[in-house]
């Protein structure tokens, strides 16, 4: 080959292995620095918060039809690998044209670090884990990279051209591969051996060093208090579920979804640590007087119990982005009668701590409906990922506009003046909550037989209640289904009907009537902008 730098340059395949190696080990400082400093300052969270704070509008659809609760698992993954096939490219590049590879791995780490500096939030040392990422990444890869050309790892010694003597040394001595060494070339297996060691010892640490890092970031003390939370009894309790509320059919939703079970959907890659004895609501803006509130406070008011379905907008119709909780919080509408809305404000902008932002409609919290700020969730402190210590919680909306977790202010403001995070990315600033039901049993792929079974499911329209479902079996006559006592009209509904299953195909629907008489409707639309609409189907083989 004519090109020297090709004929002497370190092959690529362990160029590459360097790179990644430097990369690992810096970005496992980065965590073990994050530990450190603060959990949301980590180079990944970083990266990753911004990626899901840019994305298009159809992208967090895209993401949860694609991964469901899932996707912040899947986004981490291809961030890691993009990040590998990124530091191979810098192992490459500082290879054959030093220090570039380095300077790219510290640029990397430098916008990193700019990043972490302008998330909502970020504490003073925001940058550190990124610098520090990026510095010992750059550092590494010179190291290693430097280690692979001084000691005659090189392309030109790389195919071992074994000497005649060689060879047939390695004939006789078929155990030795020292014998198999080109002579003049004595570094080359032990030096490719002593990069190897130095490449792993590095990407060992740096994985040793990250799971220090996450491990110890996780909110392992917001946990503990947590766990130490005792939260006052009710002075309204919830009222009791109804006899009759819940069937007892396999495979249907549990009426109160175990909090563990809840579907969870946020931005927040990892979950901000909220200390109770630091939080305080700021209640502002639009408003005659404004005020701070703080966690013992908030504890000392008389707290009330409620029902309510929560329901997220990017729900399919079918879908499990629904739960039923107890909630245990104070009405909204106090302390807004606190601190006085203005008479032209018609919106109020919650605020958490990670930035994420909802516009409610100022009504929908002042018209005697259940809207809470909640810290209490089916009996116990809200879980960390629910919005520990305080949230919101409003009946009739989708979580989108009303139910901010982790809250730690409202602003009394206008539509016409404040936007909310999801509605600067395309979906609508209101969001109703629309009529819905879905079928739950039989399920799918259940392998049904021939015979006497139930077709059940849950229906909600929180706000108005569900007066029937009806249920159709291979476009026949659309039939009444039984309907359970409903905790409320904001809950959701379990129906039933009985169903003598025929051997073959079959396709069953469903949907539901609301108190209000409006009958949900067949014309079928996507979760954007302001939630899923259709009857949900089934498609059943009966054997
Ligand atoms: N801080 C914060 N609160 C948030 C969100 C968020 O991204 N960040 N997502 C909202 C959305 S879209 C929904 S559907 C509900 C989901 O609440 P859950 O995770 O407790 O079920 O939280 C809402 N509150
Ligand atoms: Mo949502």
């Amino acid at each position: 080959m004519a090109d020297p730098q090709r004929e002497h340059g370190t092959p690529a395949p362990l160029a590459a292995v360097a790179g990644v190696a430097a990369v690992v080990f810096g970005a496992g400082l980065g965590e073990l620095t994050a530990m450190l400093v603060a959990a949301a300052s980590s180079p990944f969270a970083v990266i990753g918060a911004t990626l899901i704070d840019l994305a298009p509008p159809w992208a967090k659809d895209a993401a949860i039809s694609l991964f469901g609760t899932a996707d912040k698992a899947a986004l981490l993954v291809g961030i890691g690998l993009v990040a590998v096939i990124l530091a191979a490219l810098a192992g490459w590049l500082e290879a054959r044209f030093p220090p570039w590879g380095a300077i790219v791995v510290g640029v990397f780490g430098l916008v990193g670090a700019v990043a972490a500096t302008t998330r909502p939030g970020a504490g003073g040392l925001a940058w550190l884990p990124s610098v520090v990422a990026g510095l010992a990444g750059a550092l590494a890869l010179r190291l290693l990279v430097r280690l692979l050309a001084s000691t005659g790892v090189s392309a030109a010694a790389r195919p071992l051209a074994r000497t005649s003597a060689a060879v047939q040394a390695a004939a006789s001595e078929p155990l030795d591969p020292g014998a198999l060494r080109p002579e003049p070339q004595l570094p080359s297996r032990t030096s490719r051996r002593a990069f190897f060691a130095w490449a792993g010892a590095a990407a060992a640490a740096g994985i040793l060093a990250a799971v220090v890092g996450v491990r110890g970031a996780t909110s392992a003390t917001v946990a503990a208090v947590r766990r130490a939370v005792k939260l006052p009894a009710p002075v309204v309790a919830a009222s009791p579920v109804p006899q009759g509320a819940e069937f007892d059919i396999a495979g249907l939703a549990d009426l109160v979804t175990p909090n563990d079970r809840f579907y969870r959907i946020d931005t927040a890659l990892i979950v901000p640590d909220v200390d109770p004895a630091d939080w305080r609501l700021r209640v502002h803006g639009m408003v005659a007087n404004e005020f701070e509130l703080t966690w013992d406070e908030l504890l000392a008011l008389p707290l009330e119990e409620s029902w309510t379905t929560l329901t997220c907008v990017s729900n399919e119709v079918g879908g499990t982005l629904i739960g039923n909780a107890r909630w245990l919080g104070y009405p909204i509408r106090e302390l807004l009668d606190r601190a006085g809305p203005l008479a032209d404000a018609d919106m109020v902008l919650s605020r958490s701590v990670d930035g994420f932002t909802a516009s409610t409609p100022l009504e929908a919290l002042t018209d005697g409906r259940n809207a809470i700020l909640a810290v209490g969730m089916n009996g116990t402190p809200l879980p960390l990922e629910h919005g520990f210590p305080v949230r919101m919680v409003v009946p009739g909306l989708y979580g989108y506009v009303s139910a901010t977790k982790w809250v730690t202010e409202l602003e009394v403001t206008r539509f016409d003046r404040a936007t909310a995070y999801w509605t600067t990315r395309g979906w609508s600033e209101r969001g109703p909550i629309k009529l819905e039901s879905r079928i739950d049993v039989p399920r799918k792929a259940q392998g049904l037989r021939a015979g006497d079974t139930v077709i059940a499911g849950v229906a909600w329209h929180q706000g108005v209640g569900i007066a029937g479902v009806e249920v159709q079996v291979d476009d026949g006559p659309w039939q009444q289904a039984q309907l359970a006592s409903a905790i409320s009209d904001d809950t959701w509904v379990q129906w039933s009907m009985p169903w003598t299953a025929t051997v073959g195909d079959h396709l069953i629907r469903c949907r539901a009537t609301g108190k209000d008489g409006q009958t949900q409707t067949d014309q079928r639309r996507p979760p954007a902008p302001d939630g899923a609409t259709g009857w949900h189907e089934r498609f059943l083989t009966v054997f």
